[in-house]
């Protein structure tokens, strides 16, 4: 044929993806392949699955509908050799291009892999700058390296400024301030009406992928019923539109609250169609800019939304791939104890874990603070191996990558890293999941009490995590007022709180 094979991933679904760029419809053919490996490398939610899949098939569609040539290949088909560099290299026997072309991957096994593929083809393998971010793994590292210590908050200043988000003619933030997060933190009280979720019914295609999904993957974890995520361009932009108009006057104050059969609340959820390409960071980022200034939201939310999608997002890919492969490796507390079967179940007594898990197996999606504080802080507290709780991670969400989970996980949630990412951990007793969720109404366990049986088991945890990691802890300064709390408690009553939090750990899978 000659011409260029060029490979599109299933995370890659965006038409101005760099790989797809100057194509030439005479000469050249796009390679999207279904393959067994990415659907095993870990034993993914069934959502995610079929998400991508189903993403990819109309993607493929939409290709061949504007004239591309595109070799789609089937996980059913017979001739499916099982993994990408089969698929690649079973392509290049076939079609004979001059070269492949290939957008950077979003995760490091695949870089990797693909760093041999120019040896295996017998041909040049370009790999291409994934530009679909606002911020350069160049650019990343340029800035990082100007620190003394990369922080997420001056990387958000530094990005505002640069695009000239949320930003006065003068060089100054709107409102006066960088961060608006104390408006967004309220306790829950009283909840107002939750819009529903958009809900987009599967079409032909989609049904099509959940059933090979049954069929191929039945014992991964999570379900398939009520599947509704976005699965082509138009209807991740309707998703977002109906976010904006419905849900976003919302988010900024009950951002980080929970709440007993509200799993969405007035999140955009709009991370699965982001992290497929079906959606822009910069569209989201000007969608929410544009909905602030034409006076429909507070700053507070619009502030707090942008934060997320062009500070953390674009901060941890910058902080993944600066840092790997030996990032994932680093287990700064020597946290070694196995994950709980509750983690898969929901069958515990601890509400909370049983509503995050249980929401999470049913729609592959917990909002960020049940990430951080209910799971994650229990993987903190509990001392549970990073490898384990990262896989974790990585199963159960419809939109996780390792560029975008490992950082949030090892990082932010498990502090594995020694805090390079979060200035220190984030460790919190029962009293911060009882203010900000209605879980502890409804739980067994007493969120006062932090001795005896009834206890809840994130307090004896809690105080149990800082006496066990009290001299590192000492070094940091905000941590300080926690410490001076262990410090002045009467060592009978540390005791029998320490004693409750072996008693815990000893019997976690009962607890
Ligand atoms: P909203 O709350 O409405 O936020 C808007 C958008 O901001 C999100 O869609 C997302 O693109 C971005 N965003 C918000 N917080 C972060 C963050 N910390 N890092 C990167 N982007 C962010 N996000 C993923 O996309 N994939 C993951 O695998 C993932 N794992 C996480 C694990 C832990 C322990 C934590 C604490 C956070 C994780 N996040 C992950 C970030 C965040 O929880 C999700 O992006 C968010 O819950 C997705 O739902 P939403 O679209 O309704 O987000
Ligand atoms: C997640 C995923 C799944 C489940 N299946 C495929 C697939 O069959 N073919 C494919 O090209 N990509 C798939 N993906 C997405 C990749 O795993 C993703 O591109 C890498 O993890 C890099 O982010
Ligand atoms: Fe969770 Fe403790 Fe509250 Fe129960 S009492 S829901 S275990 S925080």
């Amino acid at each position: 044929m000659g011409g260029r094979l060029r490979l599109v991933l299933g995370d890659q679904l965006s038409e101005s993806l760099a790989g797809l760029r100057d194509l030439d419809p005479a000469a050249d053919t796009v390679l999207m392949a279904e393959v067994a490996a990415e659907c095993t490398y870990v034993r993914h939610h069934k959502q995610k699955i079929a998400l991508v899949l189903s993403a990819m098939r109309h993607f493929a569609a939409a290709l061949a509908a504007l004239g591309t040539r595109v070799r789609y290949i089937r996980l059913d088909d017979p001739d499916n050799t099982g993994s990408l560099e089969g698929e690649v290299l079973r392509a290049v026997r076939d079609l004979r291009p001059e070269r492949v072309v290939l957008t950077h991957p979003g995760e490091w096994r695949l870089l990797e892999a693909m760093r041999g593929w120019e040896e295996a083809a017998g041909i040049p393998v370009d790999i291409l700058e994934d530009d679909r971010f606002l911020c350069s793994l160049h650019e990343f590292r340029r800035w990082s390296a100007g620190q003394r210590q990369p922080r997420m908050e001056f990387f958000y200043r530094a990005m505002r400024a640069s695009h000239g988000v949320l930003m006065e003619g003068d060089g100054q933030p709107v409102g006066g301030a960088w961060n608006f997060d104390r408006e967004n933190r309220a306790p829950l009280r009283r909840l107002p009406p939750v819009p529903t979720r958009p809900v987009v019914p599967p079409d032909s295609i989609t049904q099509e992928v959940m059933a090979l999904v049954e069929r191929r993957f039945h014992d991964h974890f999570g379900g398939l019923d009520g599947f509704g995520w976005p699965v082509t361009r138009a209807q991740a932009v309707r998703a977002l539109e109906d976010f904006v108009a419905r849900r976003f006057p919302g988010f900024g104050l009950h951002q980080d609250q929970m709440a007993s059969g509200e799993p969405f609340l007035f999140h955009a959820l709009v991370s699965t169609s982001l992290n497929l390409g079906l959606l822009l960071p910069w569209e989201v980022i000007a969608a929410a800019e544009g909905a602030y200034r034409a006076g429909h939201i507070p700053l507070a939310a619009a502030e707090g939304f942008i934060r997320q999608v062009l500070g953390w997002r674009e901060y941890v890919r910058g902080v993944y791939w600066s840092r790997m492969p030996g990032y994932r490796a680093l287990n700064a507390l020597a946290a070694d104890r196995p994950l709980p079967g509750f983690f898969w179940t929901g069958e515990t007594r601890m509400n909370c874990l049983r509503q995050v898990v249980r929401q999470t197996r049913d729609h592959a999606y917990a909002h960020h603070i049940q990430r951080l504080m209910v799971t994650g802080n229990f993987a903190l507290l509990a001392g549970l191996e990073p490898a384990a709780v990262n896989e974790w991670y990585l199963i159960v969400f419809a939109d996780a990558y390792e560029w975008v989970q490992l950082p949030n996980v090892h990082g932010m949630a498990l502090h594995a890293d020694g805090g390079l990412m979060g200035s220190k951990p984030y460790a919190a007793s029962g009293a911060y999941i009882n203010r900000m969720s209605d879980y502890c109404r409804g739980c067994a366990y007493d969120v006062r009490e932090a001795a005896g049986e009834g206890a809840c088991p994130f307090n004896s945890l809690y105080w149990n995590f800082l006496a066990r990691h009290r001299d590192r802890l000492a070094a940091n300064p905000r941590m300080g007022p926690a410490l001076r709390a262990l410090d002045t408690m009467a060592p009978d009553r540390l005791g029998s709180i320490r004693a409750r939090a072996a008693e815990v750990l000893a019997g976690m899978e009962g607890v």
